[in-house]
């Protein structure tokens, strides 16, 4: 069994993996994201929205000011900035939660950074040459997705993996040594396999049936699987009606490792997660 990660420290906040599961409450501040657009699109409305998710249990805040939905088109630098970084100081002013910032561009995470937020999510894993840069110089926790092709394009076709775990890890593993030889010191790294982002409904189940392979790169895992499309196929459900589906979801990928779970509806997903949790480590080796 691999050696739980080592903490991590972000803001004022530690994470012990192994012991704990985080959860990361989703805040939107988008249009037409594909199951809270529009919710939290005003600066108020999405700061309100970030202190509830706090009060319900979130450990840290995703705030993201593009939708990554598949068929999406991504917005300038300056709408994602115009829509983060009121919400960000906003929050940073009332609340010292850890922000996490959702973007794939180095120029909106580094002003987000300097606005108050403590970690980097970045879905495209350094696709932007200058992400690994400022992510080392601000030393603060980087996520790092598995993502086939872009959002516009990554559900169309026809979509094939040889192993979808095996490729997946392989892709992770580069991404954390790119991290590395950019100055990010590993153990500032989180990886996640990528749910919904160039996947079928069969390559979601696999990779959180097989979670546990991931966990060998040595690095927490971070797992999205909230309200996603894989949910409403099996279930024939729109994303509004994807709360149990969720539910079930989060239980598994807690149970196969998940260190860090992704989720809009924290109040229901940290019960969920604790639960999971308290079963995943009844087993031996995994305290
Ligand atoms: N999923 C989404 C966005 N960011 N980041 C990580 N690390 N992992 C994920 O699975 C992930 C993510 C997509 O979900 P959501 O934010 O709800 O929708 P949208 O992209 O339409 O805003």
């Amino acid at each position: 069994m691999t050696p739980a990660p080592t903490p991590i420290e972000c803001g004022p906040l530690r994470m012990e993996f192994g012991a704990h599961v985080y959860l990361m409450g989703v805040l939107n501040v988008t249009p037409d994201s594909f199951s809270d657009g529009g919710r939290h699109f005003a600066t108020e409305t999405a700061i309100e929205a970030g202190l509830r998710m706090i009060g319900e249990g979130a450990d840290i805040l995703d705030v993201g000011g593009e939708s990554t939905r598949p068929g999406s088109e991504g917005v300038p630098a300056e709408e994602e900035l115009r829509r983060v970084i009121p919400v960000i100081e906003g929050l940073r002013r009332r609340t010292p939660v850890p922000i996490s910032i959702d973007t794939q561009k180095a120029a909106v995470a580094e002003t987000a950074l300097r606005a108050g937020a403590n970690m980097i999510n970045d879905i495209s894993a350094l696709r932007d040459p200058r992400m690994g840069e400022v992510a080392a110089r601000a030393g603060v926790p980087l996520v790092l997705m598995h993502m086939r092709g872009e959002p516009r394009t990554m559900q169309q076709g026809e979509i094939v993996y040889g192993d979808v775990t095996a490729e997946v890890a392989e892709f992770l593993s580069q991404a954390v040594e790119r991290a590395v030889s950019c100055g990010v010191s590993r153990e500032r790294v989180i990886v996640d396999p990528g749910i919904g982002f160039g996947k079928t409904v069969e390559h979601n189940l696999e990779l959180i049936d097989r979670l546990g392979e991931l966990k060998r790169l040595g690095r927490p895992v971070l797992v999205g699987p909230s309200r996603k499309t894989f949910i409403g196929k099996i279930l024939d459900r729109p994303p509004g009606e994807r709360l149990f589906g969720t539910a079930a979801a989060v239980a598994a990928s807690v149970l196969r490792g998940a260190d860090i779970v992704r989720v809009h509806d924290v109040c229901e997903m940290q019960q969920v997660a604790r639960v999971a949790l308290a079963v995943r480590r009844r087993r031996v080796g995994d305290r």
